[in-house]
């Protein structure tokens, strides 16, 4: 790993946000690629979950984790976004995490590298209940819905949400994609998902061949 990205693993590990920022700003000074950073951070992010869900470390490590990344990863969410080809539009992308959950990171990195690939993203925050889902859907005119949770305590609301969609009778107009940590293949086939993928440039790929393009 070179030493910018090590830096940038190592503030996450060390909840240093200043420093997170710093390396951040340099990756891109040096060029490094941004989905390798993004890498470096979440490789860090998760063994603190790792070390939280051992009973090693505590929520305030979680927030101090969070808060580095948080500060890193708009930098580089920028940086991708800027590195992407504007092209025709893809295809209209409505995008939130579910009710009950308020983890943003991994979500907001599939919108990030979904409007740099070509997708116009709606973005519609975290804790979204299945009835402001439909409202986006209705006001952009979206073609794919992304879901993502990360407990399995929130996991549920997906379904939630698609049975919604069957209700509002507008299941047939909208391919739902699924992901987030708590998410499996068989969990999105269960619930009747369209698409799911454990990574953010692997939702690119699905989102594409879920609308042909
Ligand atoms: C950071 C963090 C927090 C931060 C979140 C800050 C923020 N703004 O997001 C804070 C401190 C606020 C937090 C709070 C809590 N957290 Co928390 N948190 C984490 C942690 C450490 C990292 C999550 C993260 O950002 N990962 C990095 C991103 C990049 O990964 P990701 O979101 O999974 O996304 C990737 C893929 O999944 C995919 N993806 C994501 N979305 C989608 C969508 C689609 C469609 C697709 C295709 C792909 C995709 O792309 C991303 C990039 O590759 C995890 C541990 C872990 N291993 O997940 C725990 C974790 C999720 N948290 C946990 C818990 C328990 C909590 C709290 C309940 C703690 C508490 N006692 O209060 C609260 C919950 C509050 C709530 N109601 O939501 C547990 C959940 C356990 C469970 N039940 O399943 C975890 C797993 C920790 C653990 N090991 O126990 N947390």
């Amino acid at each position: 790993m070179s030493e910018v990205l090590e830096e940038l693993r190592k503030s996450i590990l060390e909840y240093d946000a200043d420093r997170a920022e710093e390396y951040a700003l340099r990756s891109i000074e040096e060029k490094v690629d941004p989905l390798k950073s993004f890498e470096a951070m979440t490789k860090a992010i998760n063994e603190i979950g790792e070390g939280f869900k051992k009973g090693e470390r505590w929520l305030p490590d979680l927030v101090g984790g969070a808060d580095a990344m948080l500060r890193a990863a708009p930098i580089i969410e920028r940086e991708i976004k800027k590195r992407g080809v504007k092209r025709q539009s893809l295809g209209v992308v409505v995008a939130g995490t579910v009710f009950g959950d308020i983890h943003s990171i991994g979500k907001t990195m599939v919108c990030a590298l979904l409007s740099a690939e070509g997708f116009e993203v709606h973005d519609i925050g975290i804790n979204v209940r299945a009835d402001e889902y439909i409202r986006a859907i209705d006001e952009n005119g979206a073609e794919i819905l992304v879901l993502s949770a990360l407990m399995t305590t929130t996991a549920p609301e997906m379904h939630k949400v698609i049975a919604f969609l069957v209700e509002k009778g507008l299941r047939d107009r909208v391919k739902v994609m699924v992901g987030g940590g708590a998410i499996t293949e068989g969990f999105a086939k269960n619930i009747g998902a369209d698409g799911y993928d454990p990574t953010a440039p692997g939702a690119v790929k699905v989102a594409r061949s879920l609308v042909g393009r």
